[in-house]
C-alpha cells in the first residue's frame, strides 16, 4: 500500500513538534514544517514521484536530506529519526502533543516550567492547580488535560473491533489446523460486534483427547499463558489482548455459544425465562430435571424457551427477549441490503485512489451508486476543494459516468461546517451536487449549546442532506463533542436530512444507542464507509454491525434504496 502524502506530512509535522519541545534548532524545526506543508499540498503522490525516480529536492522546501528521508518513508512507512526522538521524549509529552488544541509551545511550557515528564507528574500538576497558573493556560485547559488523563486510564484496556477482528481471524485460522478440531467459533463481544472488545472468547468442539489446547498455547503470538486446562485456557497475545478458549462437546455447542456470546445481561434474562418454564439454562444446555432438552444449536436453545432466534448483535437485554417471545423481532439490515456507499474520498483530496478506481471498486462490491465526497477547503487536507475545484470534479464525474457501465457516481462533497454553522462552499456550487454531506472537523470543544446551534444551522441549508460522523468521537482518542443529538435528529427529520453511521473502525459514529434513537423517531440513517482507499469500502461491515446493534432494518437505512428512490429522499422539501 503506497504511503499517502498526508501521512508523510504528518510524520514531519510530528518530528517538528517533538523537536520544538526539545528546544532544537528553530531552523531545523522550520525546515521540517515547511517540508510537511509542501508535501501536504502537493497534487501528485510523493510515493509515485519516488517510484518514478523523480528528484524530490526540486520541490520547494525540500532539500537533499529531507528528500532522502522521504524516500525512506515511502519504502518503509517509517521515519527512523522520528522514532529516535519519540524514544527519548517523555511519554507524557508525546501524549500531550496529540491532544487537540495543545500545540508544541504549551507542551514545552509544561515540560520546561513544571518539569513534567511522566503521566504521574502531569496528573499531580493538574490536580494541584499548577497548570492553570502557567502563562497561556487556564482552568479550562487544566480541566481538559485531566479529562484526557482519566480517559486514558479507561481507554487503554479495550481494543477497537477491527483490530480485534484481525487478531481473532488469524487465531481462528491457527486453531482450525489443530488435529481433531471440528467447529471453531468466536463468541463474546466480538461476535456481538461491539465497537470495542475487552478480550477474545473462542469456542471449539473437538474429538476427545485432542491436542487443541496445546496447539492453542503454542500459537506464535502467545506471550503469556495465564492458565491451561483441558476445557479452558487463557493466554495473552503479543498485542496485549487476552484470549479465553473453551473446548466443549458437540451436544453443548449451541448452549455454550449462547452463554459465551453473552452479553451477561442477556444471559441472565434468558436464564430467568428458563426458570419460569421450569428449566435450567447453562453453558451445557437447557435441562428439564437431569435431562438435556436442548444444547446442540443456538436455535434449539432459544426455541426450547419459546423464543425466536436472537441475532448476536441484539443480545444486550435491551428489550430483545420480550420481542423474541412475541415473535416480533426486527429483521436486521445485512450487508446484502446495501446498494451503495454515500461517503468516500479520492486522490483529489486525501484519498489514495482515483475516481475511476473507487467507482470500479464500488461496482465490484455489487453497488449501484457511489457518492464521491471529497473535502471542501477548510479542513486541513491536501487540496481541499474550492468552488472551481469542485466544479472541475463535477465535470470529471460527468465524463466518467458517461463512460462507465453498471455504477453511477453521485456528485457530492464533504463540506465543512464552519464555526458559525455556515457551510464551507457557496450554494451556487452545492446546487450542482446530487447530495451534500456536511461535517464538523474543527472547534470540537464548543459548549453544547453552541455546538448544537452550529450544526442545526448547517442543517438549515437546503442543500444539506447528510450529517457525517455526528458526534465526532474517535474511539480511544477523542471523546464525542458536546452536542444535543436528540435536537439534531429531530431537526434532521423535519428538514428531510439524514444522519450518517460512519463505518470507519475508529469512528463507528452514530453509536448503536444513537441508531436506535434515530430508528425510534423515524429518522433514516446512511451507513457510509468514508473510505479513503478502495479497500476501505469493505469497512461497510463494521457499520452494518453497529446498525444491527441499533436494531436497524433495511427500511431504516437510506442506502438500501435503489438509485431512483434514493434520489427522491435526497430532494428536500
Ligand atoms: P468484553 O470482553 O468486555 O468486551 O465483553 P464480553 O461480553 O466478551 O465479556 P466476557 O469476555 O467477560 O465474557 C464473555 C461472555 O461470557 C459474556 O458475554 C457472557 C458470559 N459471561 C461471563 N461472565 C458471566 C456471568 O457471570 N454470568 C453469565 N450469565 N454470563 C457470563
Ligand atoms: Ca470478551
Ligand atoms: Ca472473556
Amino acid at each position: 500500500m503506497p504511503v499517502h502524502n498526508a501521512e508523510i506530512a504528518a510524520l514531519f509535522d510530528r518530528l517538528a513538534d517533538l523537536l520544538e519541545i526539545e528546544d532544537a534548532n528553530p531552523f531545523r524545526v522550520r525546515a521540517y514544517r515547511n517540508a510537511a506543508r509542501t508535501i501536504a499540498s502537493l497534487g501528485p503522490s510523493v510515493a509515485g514521484l519516488v517510484a518514478a525516480g523523480r528528484d524530490l529536492s526540486e520541490l520547494p522546501g525540500i532539500g537533499e536530506a529531507i528528500a532522502e528521508k522521504i524516500a525512506i518513508i515511502v519504502k518503509t512507512g517509517r521515519l527512523p529519526q522520528l522514532a529516535e526522538v519519540e524514544a527519548r521524549t517523555p511519554s507524557a509529552l508525546a501524549y500531550l502533543m496529540q491532544i487537540d488544541g495543545l500545540g508544541p509551545k504549551r507542551v514545552k511550557a509544561l515540560y520546561r516550567q513544571l518539569d513534567i515528564r511522566s503521566f504521574e507528574d502531569l496528573a499531580r500538576a493538574a490536580r494541584s492547580g499548577k497548570i492553570r497558573e502557567l502563562d497561556g493556560f487556564g482552568a479550562k485547559t487544566e480541566a481538559m488535560i485531566l479529562q484526557h488523563l482519566d480517559r486514558r486510564l479507561g481507554a487503554t484496556q479495550r481494543m477497537r473491533l477491527a483490530e480485534a477482528e484481525d487478531i481473532a481471524a488469524a487465531l481462528v485460522d491457527h486453531l482450525r489446523k489443530a488435529p481433531g478440531v471440528k467447529d471453531v467459533s468466536v463468541a463474546g463481544s466480538l461476535r456481538r460486534r461491539k465497537d470495542t472488545v475487552g478480550d477474545l472468547d473462542i469456542l471449539v468442539t473437538a474429538a476427545r483427547h485432542s491436542r487443541v489446547m496445546r496447539h492453542f498455547v503454542e500459537y506464535d503470538e502467545v506471550t503469556e499463558i495465564v492458565s491451561q486446562g483441558d476445557t479452558r485456557s487463557t493466554v495473552v497475545l503479543r498485542s496485549g489482548l487476552h484470549v479465553d478458549l473453551r473446548v466443549v462437546p458437540q451436544v453443548s455447542f449451541g448452549a455454550a455459544l449462547c452463554y459465551f456470546t453473552g452479553s451477561k445481561a442477556h444471559n441472565i434474562a434468558v436464564r430467568r425465562i428458563g426458570v419460569a418454564k421450569g428449566c435450567k439454562v447453562n453453558e451445557y444446555g437447557v435441562f428439564k430435571g437431569a435431562k438435556r432438552i436442548a444444547g446442540r444449536t443456538e436455535r434449539d436453545v432459544y426455541a426450547t424457551l419459546g423464543l425466536d432466534y436472537i441475532e448476536p448483535e441484539m443480545r444486550e437485554d435491551r428489550g430483545e427477549i420480550e420481542l423474541a417471545a412475541k415473535g416480533r423481532l426486527p429483521k436486521l439490515v445485512t450487508l446484502d441490503d446495501i446498494r451503495g456507499d454515500l461517503h468516500c474520498h479520492t486522490d483529489l483530496t486525501d484519498g489514495r485512489n482515483t475516481l475511476e478506481e473507487m467507482a470500479t471498486a464500488a461496482r465490484e462490491r455489487g453497488y449501484e451508486y457511489l457518492a464521491v465526497t471529497d473535502h471542501s477547503k477548510h479542513v486541513t487536507v491536501a487540496h481541499g476543494l474550492d468552488k472551481a475545484g469542485l466544479m472541475a470534479a463535477i465535470r470529471r464525474i460527468d465524463r466518467l459516468n458517461a463512460r462507465l457501465d453498471g455504477i453511477t457516481i453521485l456528485k457530492s462533497a464533504e463540506v465543512d461546517i464552519l464555526e458559525d454553522g455556515r457551510l464551507d462552499l457557496p450554494d451556487s456550487v452545492l446546487r450542482e451536487l446530487d447530495l451534500v454531506v456536511c461535517a464538523v472537523h474543527y472547534k470540537f470543544n464548543l459548549p453544547e449549546k453552541k455546538q448544537t446551534t452550529r450544526i442545526l444551522r448547517a442543517l438549515d441549508n437546503r442543500h444539506c442532506n447528510i450529517l457525517a460522523h455526528p458526534s465526532g468521537r474517535l474511539i480511544n482518542v477523542r471523546e464525542p463533542y458536546e452536542v444535543d443529538l436528540q435536537a439534531i435528529m429531530t431537526a434532521a427529520r423535519e428538514r428531510g436530512c439524514f444522519l450518517e453511521l460512519n463505518a470507519q473502525p475508529a469512528r463507528l459514529d452514530l453509536t448503536d444507542v444513537h441508531c436506535r434513537m434515530a430508528k425510534d423517531m423515524g429518522l433514516k440513517v446512511a451507513i457510509s464507509t468514508d473510505a479513503h482507499s478502495t479497500g476501505q469500502l469493505d469497512y461497510m461491515r463494521f457499520g452494518i454491525g453497529q446498525a444491527r446493534r441499533g436494531w436497524l432494518e433495511a427500511r431504516d437505512v437510506l442506502n438500501t434504496r435503489g438509485l431512483s428512490e434514493l434520489r427522491k429522499f435526497l430532494k428536500r422539501v
